[in-house]
């Protein structure tokens, strides 16, 4: 069975399969994560992105990595975060799931996340991460490894704490 690991730290560091971007709709380069990995992995990138693009909210798109240590981009697109009535968390859960299904398809073992949606998009932290950590856990049986890659502490602390209640065997849960 495939672990789930939190860890703190840059995506465009990560040696992974595939790393997964928090994209836009059009696939553009942009701030965040998304502007950090477009830099890493050099102009070739948005030159791929361009070709597959664009991609709803709650899809995914897979590219190569170009110079990034992964082989692989997995572009998926979170919602913007409008108060939490217009379908927010369904469609945070589809881009987790969309980008994993691309995995499976392309028989990756090992694939790192960023915290979809929680940035530029708003989503409050708390609620993203439960969501984010129950597909995780769900599907971690079908890989090697997935990776939540937390930028800053409060992030780290969120996920970290969380999946520790999700695990943990004591029967509290
Ligand atoms: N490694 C890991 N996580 C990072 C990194 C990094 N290098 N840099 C930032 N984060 P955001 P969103 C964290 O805003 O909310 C872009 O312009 C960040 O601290 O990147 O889904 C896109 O093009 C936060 O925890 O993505 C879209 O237009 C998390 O990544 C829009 O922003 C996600 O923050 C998407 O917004």
């Amino acid at each position: 069975m495939g672990k789930v690991i939190v860890v703190r730290g840059d995506i465009t560091q990560i040696t992974a399969d595939a790393i997964v971007n928090a994209a836009n709709e059009a696939l553009l380069p942009g701030g965040g994560v998304s502007g950090a990995i477009h830099r890493a992995a050099g102009p070739e990138l948005a030159e791929a992105c361009r070709k597959v693009a664009p991609c709803p909210t709650g899809e995914a798109r897979l590219t190569p990595g170009f110079r990034l240590p992964a082989q692989y981009v997995i572009h998926a697109v979170g919602p913007m975060w409008r108060g939490g009535e217009y379908n927010e968390a369904v469609l945070l859960a589809q881009a987790y799931r969309s980008a994993l299904t691309i995995a499976k398809e392309h028989g990756l073992r090992t694939v790192a996340f960023p915290s979809i949606s929680t940035g530029i998009y708003g989503y409050p932290l708390e609620e993203a991460a439960k969501i984010a950590l129950s597909i995780l856990l769900e599907e971690s049986p079908n890989f090697e490894a997935l990776y939540m890659v937390a930028f800053d502490e409060k992030t780290f602390q969120a996920y970290n704490s969380l999946l520790a209640d999700l695990t943990s065997d004591d029967g509290t849960r």
